[in-house]
């Protein structure tokens, strides 16, 4: 029988702004209510970006543990803070982010040419946020944007610093990274170990397909406003929990229910169980 869906609900991302999309959350009230909607929409992970008073792409600690604390108060969602954050924000301000303490975090693994910026992760500092995240129980999401991502996560692994199963996001259609093509994926998938878990993040047109691929072949899933503005072409999303209605629609059309929480926890071997209490140290 196949497995249930992890549903991951992206919410703002560092990029859209309200002029994008004015349903785009942006201020910790914002993100937690929209939090708790894609949560009961069936997603048991929100990714979590922040942004300033401006709406710009932030590390500001503060506002970072705000808005795992709301998120914590409004439902029971599984927190996964970017610490990838935005191209303008040094790596040295980012990985001090999981120190507001989510349940999850991404681990981008490589420098890489991004779009018309560069996105910076060199390797003493991927090896010092790997580690700080095993320190403190912060399960990572490997973010792999090509192949020789994916074989500096299997290197990090061989040297310790990374507990099983391994979590791996295969980001596709970043211009710098692999293209988003079923034949990407792949051979990305072929290269995985015994028991490692996966979604597919497609940016732009192939988003839905793509995704829904990624499900057909036994993956998780990730849908919403960081990843994709439009409910369908020329239809702006209404909101997260839209997306995530959609993408529950083609998950549960092909036979994978959404994962619960405690669920997610376990498959993940999320430390101290699905329930513990996020945003405490
Ligand atoms: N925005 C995507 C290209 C992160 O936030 O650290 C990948 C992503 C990674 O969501
Ligand atoms: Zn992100």
């Amino acid at each position: 029988m196949p497995s249930a869906a992890v549903i991951t609900a992206a919410l703002t991302g560092p990029i859209a702004t309200k002029v994008d999309n004015p349903h785009l959350p942006t201020t910790p009230d914002e993100i937690a209510t929209a939090a708790a909607d894609a949560h009961a929409a069936g997603a048991a992970v929100v990714h979590v970006h922040v942004r300033d008073e401006e709406g710009r792409p932030t590390a500001d600690l503060e506002i970072a543990r705000r808005t795992v604390g709301l998120i914590a108060e409004a439902c029971p969602a599984l927190v996964q803070l970017s610490t990838g954050v935005g191209l303008t924000v040094p790596f040295e301000a980012r990985e001090r982010l999981i120190e507001a303490r989510p349940r999850m975090a991404t681990l981008n693994v490589c420098s890489m040419t991004f779009g018309t910026g560069e996105f910076r992760n060199p390797p003493d500092g991927v090896r010092r946020l790997a580690d700080r995240m095993r320190e403190l129980d912060i399960k990572p999401e490997l973010e792999v944007y090509d192949t020789g991502h994916l074989e500096v996560a299997l290197t990090l692994h061989a040297e310790g610093l990374l507990a099983e199963p391994l979590q791996f996001s295969f980001v596709l259609g970043v211009r710098g990274g692999a293209a988003a093509t079923a034949e990407n994926l792949l051979a990305m998938i072929a290269r995985l170990p015994e028991g490692a878990i996966w979604q597919v993040i497609a940016i732009g047109r192939a988003n839905l397909e793509l995704t829904a691929i990624g499900l057909a072949l036994g993956g998780n899933a990730r849908t919403g406003m960081e990843d994709t503005l439009l409910l369908r072409r020329g239809v702006p999303a209404g909101s997260n929990a839209q997306l995530v209605e959609r993408l529950v629609s083609v998950a549960r059309a092909l036979e994978r229910e959404p994962a619960g929480i405690e669920e997610t926890g376990q498959r993940l071997s999320l430390p101290g169980g699905a329930f513990a209490q996020a945003g405490n140290p």
